[in-house]
This record gives C-alpha cells, sequence and structure tokens, in this order.
C-alpha cells in the first residue's frame, strides 16, 4: 500500500487508475470472505470499472440475493483498504485466533475483462483464500450475470452457470412475445463484454424472434473510447463510425452491460436520445395500463435521480399521475427505494435500472391471470404483466434483459421508436465534468440537488439559474471518476449549454 494515498469505497466500489491497485483488491478478498462467513452464503465480488476507460479498473462486493454491499460495510471497507500494514496482518491472523478452518462456507464469483484484471483478480482471490474460502471464479461475465448467478447460487441452486441465464431469459422473452419483432435493432456494445454474451442470448432466442446486430463487438475498437452508452448520453451523439439510418432502433450497452440506452435519428437526421428516463417512462406506464387492465391494485412507483429530465418528471406526475421518488446517484440507493413500493420502478438518466416487485404482488398478479372471476380481457392482462416482469433481472440494471423488455413492449403496443420518444419532450440539457484539485471538499444535500459546501457555490449556482427560462442545475463529485459532475438544463440547447458552463466555471 503506497503512503499517503487514501481510497474510498465510491457510487460503486472502489475505481481508478490499475496501476498499484492490487492491494486494495487483495483486501476485497479477505472483507468477501468475512461478509461470506458473517451471511453464511455466497458473497459476489465483481472485478471491473465499468464505464471508466480501459486503464482503469475497480472492484465491488455484491450481497447474497444480488443486491450492492449493505452500505454499512462500505465504511468497513474503506477502512480496510486505508488501514496500515500491521493491522491487516492483525485481520488475517483473525482465523488462527478464532480457529480454523474459518470459511469454508465462502464463494467468491469473479469477472475479468480489463488487461489488468488477471492479476486484480488474482489479488482477490489470494485475499480470500488467506480466510480459507473457497473461490469459484466464473471468468468473463457481464455485472449483472453476476448478480443473477449469486442469487441463484445463494437460492439453492449450486449448480447455476452463465447458460442457465440465457436459457431463463430466452424463453421469458419468448413466452411474452406473440409474433416476432418485426425491424432489426443494433446494439453498441462499448467493445466490452457484453458482445459476446448479447451474441450467446440472440442466438438462445433465435434470428426468427428477433435480429439483434452487435456492433462495437471488441475485435478492433478500445474499451468504452468514442462508443458506450456513457459516450452516446453525455455527448448526445452516436458512437464513432456508427452510420445511422432515420427512425432505425439503435442501443448502447456500457463496458459491463449494466446501462442501456436508445437513441434514433428523425426524418431531418437530428439525433434523438431514448435515454434511462424514456426507459423508465416506458416500463411504468406499461406496467401501470396493464394493472389497470387486470383491474389489480398495486402500488407502482418511479425512483429518479437529480439527473432526470425535468420534463419527464413533469410528464410522470402530472400527466401520468405516476408516484416519483428521488434518490441521489447510485443505483444502490435507488434500489433500496424502489422497494419501498409494490412495484418500483427505477432509472438514472444514463440507462442504469430495473423493476422491483415483491413476491406478494408477484403471486397476486400470476394468481390474477387464472382467476375465474375476471374477465378474458382482465386474466390476459394479467398475464402479460406476469409474463414481462418474467423478463426483467430483479437484482441490479441488466442492458440485455432492459433490452428484450423495451423490444417487447414496443412490439406488444405496435410502436416504433417515433412513437416512443414523442411521449414527452426532453428540455434540452447539457453534462460536463470539472476537475479540481479536490472533489471532496463539495458536500451535497436535498438528493444531491443542492451543494452544503464550500457555502458560497449554491448562491452562485441558483443565481446563474434564474437567467435562464426553465433553468435547473446541479453539481456533485462524482463516486467513480476524480471529476466534479455539472448538470444543466434550460428552454433551449444554447442556454443549456450555456448554463452548465457558467456553472462549471464557478466551480472551478
Ligand atoms: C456507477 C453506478 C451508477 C452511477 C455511475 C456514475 O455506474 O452504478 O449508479 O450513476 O457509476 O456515478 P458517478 O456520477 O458517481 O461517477 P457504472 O455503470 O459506472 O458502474
Amino acid at each position: 500500500k503506497p503512503d499517503n494515498v487514501r481510497v474510498s469505497y465510491g457510487t460503486a466500489g472502489f475505481r481508478g487508475n490499475a496501476s498499484g491497485m492490487e492491494y486494495v483488491f487483495f483486501r476485497m478478498g479477505m472483507l468477501a470472505a468475512l461478509r461470506s462467513k458473517l451471511k453464511e452464503a455466497a458473497i459476489g465480488v465483481m472485478v471491473t470499472a465499468s464505464h471508466n476507460p480501459e486503464h482503469d479498473n475497480g472492484v465491488k462486493l455484491i450481497d447474497p440475493q444480488g443486491e450492492m454491499l449493505a452500505q454499512s460495510w462500505e465504511s468497513l471497507a474503506t477502512a480496510l483498504a486505508n488501514a496500515p500494514f500491521p493491522i491487516v496482518q492483525e485481520v488475517l491472523a483473525l482465523p488462527e485466533k478464532i480457529g480454523t478452518p474459518c470459511i469454508f462456507l465462502a464463494k467468491i464469483i469473479i469477472k475479468n475483462l480489463r488487461p489488468s484484471s488477471l492479476s486484480l483478480s488474482r489479488a482477490v482471490l489470494d485475499g480470500a483464500s488467506a480466510f480459507g474460502a473457497t473461490c469459484h471464479d466464473h471468468g468473463l461475465l457481464t455485472t449483472p450475470q453476476l448478480h443473477y448467478i449469486l442469487a441463484c447460487y445463494n437460492g439453492g441452486d449450486i449448480k447455476v452457470d452463465e447458460e442457465h441465464y440465457y436459457q431463463n431469459y430466452a424463453s421469458a422473452f419468448k413466452a411474452l412475445l406473440n409474433v416476432p419483432v418485426t425491424s432489426p435493432v443494433t446494439v453498441d456494445c462499448a467493445n466490452g463484454v457484453g458482445a459476446a454474451k448479447l451474441t450467446k442470448l440472440a442466438e438462445r432466442i433465435g434470428a426468427n424472434i428477433i435480429d439483434i446486430v452487435v456492433y462495437n463487438d471488441g475485435q478492433s475498437g478500445k474499451l468504452n473510447e468514442n462508443c458506450g452508452a456513457d459516450y452516446v448520453k453525455v455527448q448526445q451523439r452516436a458512437p464513432a463510425g456508427l452510420n445511422m439510418e432515420p427512425f432505425h432502433r439503435y442501443a448502447s450497452f456500457d463496458g459491463d452491460a449494466d446501462r442501456l440506452i436508445y437513441y434514433t435519428l428523425d426524418s431531418d437526421c437530428n439525433f434523438i436520445l431514448l435515454d434511462g428516463d424514456k426507459i423508465a417512462a416506458l416500463f411504468a406506464t406499461y406496467i401501470r395500463d396493464n394493472l389497470k387492465k387486470a383491474s389489480i391494485n398495486l402500488r407502482l412507483g418511479i425512483i429518479q435521480t437529480a439527473y432526470a429530465n425535468g420534463n419527464s418528471t413533469n410528464f410522470l406526475i402530472n400527466q401520468q399521475n405516476i408516484e416519483i421518488a428521488c434518490t441521489p446517484t447510485g443505483v444502490k440507493y435507488l434500489h433500496e427505494k424502489a422497494l419501498t413500493f409494490d412495484i418500483g420502478v427505477y432509472f438514472e438518466a444514463n440507462g442504469h435500472g430495473t423493476i422491483t416487485v415483491n413476491q406478494e404482488c408477484k403471486n397476486k398478479i400470476s394468481a390474477a391471470a387464472f382467476d375465474p372471476n375476471k374477465s378474458a380481457e382482465e386474466r390476459f392482462a394479467a398475464k402479460k404483466l406476469k409474463l414481462f416482469l418474467d423478463i426483467i433481472n430483479q437484482t441490479v440494471g441488466d442492458a440485455m434483459c432492459d433490452l428484450l423488455a423495451v423490444e417487447a413492449i414496443l412490439q406488444d403496443k405496435n410502436w416504433s421508436v417515433k412513437e416512443w420518444y414523442r411521449i414527452y419532450t426532453e428540455l434540452p440539457n447539457r453534462q460536463a465534468k470539472v476537475q479540481v484539485a479536490d472533489r471532496r471538499i463539495i458536500e451535497t444535500g436535498d438528493a444531491e440537488r443542492k451543494v452544503i459546501l464550500p457555502s458560497m457555490l449554491q448562491p452562485a449556482i441558483d443565481e446563474l439559474v434564474r437567467k435562464y427560462p426553465s433553468g435547473r442545475s446541479f453539481v456533485r463529485p462524482s463516486g467513480t471518476e476524480d471529476v466534479v459532475r455539472v448538470y444543466a438544463e434550460a428552454n433551449t440547447q444554447e442556454n443549456a449549454d450555456d448554463l452548465a458552463q457558467q456553472v462549471s466555471l464557478a466551480v472551478y
């Protein structure tokens, strides 16, 4: 461990330039083993830096049901990662003190991807093995596949593997569709792990059901470079080299395939983005309509973050009458909030999201599909809803499952991408990144919508926002990159760009 370096468990685990990070990964192997011992269940360890450039890497722990590591353990992770070596030695001696064999219940599941992943995965395995943990290396997987496999494993299916994932979602998709999807969808896989996995899933479904064209499959381009969901969302443009046609459906994954966004061109060849907000609106209105048709009374909610476009929030609250909640950035917060609803649809604007349904509600929907006291129409809507929810990976946002869900809804509604993007018009917006000496001096509150410290920053932002019609802006330190993120929206693109620039200067 280098002196004077402090790392912290950020938005999604430890993340940064891969060189010299072995000690963090080793210690996270140790921590995973301890957590496994405590929970008496397998714990997942994911080695990935998701949307970050190829030279970065990261590590995050996954709890037994496929959920993110409990937040109460994030501070332990940070403490262990930063502890001086003698303390780590003391922790390493624990198995002897508390009696060995210590952790035979532990199963550590690893995934590799970047050039640095091999050595960093070894460091995790070494850390876990130091505690006698039994490690299962599942090799290359998307992040959501690892969450899924872990949840199945701890649910008693100890033989679960990658193939199980494909079979499950391919058959769920085929069961929901009554006719094949009529036009192809082109998917930019960010030159990441999603390319090979999506190809396998598409094979299991069959090209006669849906034609999925994989773009940026990693054969030539670099991971996340000028491509992928983050690039397309932030730059508001297509991945480099993609020749787009009006009204064709395009989608992008991020490097580890847990984010999905769609885009297309209109008839004037303007770039149209259908981001996480539009996907959430599509999912939630579809669920709400089918609940209504099936006469099932359940509490449905949508969870957004401050990045949600103002017009998406207006559309959902004022036109659709759907309950909304707002949390700080980080799927761990959105997921937790989603669980407070019978059915929770959560999405970050960047395309990271899924749907949660508790078992009791799932049973209610399944029962309604066969309820003789209901009309044929009611039963049909309930059955459709049940089959739709079967194609959702409830453990975490999953680009592949979300793609199938979007395709199924569009096909069911007989909608092209045009009808979908017209459900509401986004307010023009811009995201920017500002590099500062120490981003951690910025503290935020009110679900990151207000800056608390430094105290002069929020009044400066408020003053700038007042100058622009429909203006809104907020800033927050990133938990995955060494930058301060700036978000701005306004009545015109020019004003949104201008506001983002002015606020960036205020931050600087
Ligand atoms: C991770 C988190 C997301 C978050 C994103 C950016 O995504 O899982 O919830 O939106 O980081 O976070 P920040 O703005 O703090 O850098 P991913 O896809 O990179 O793992």
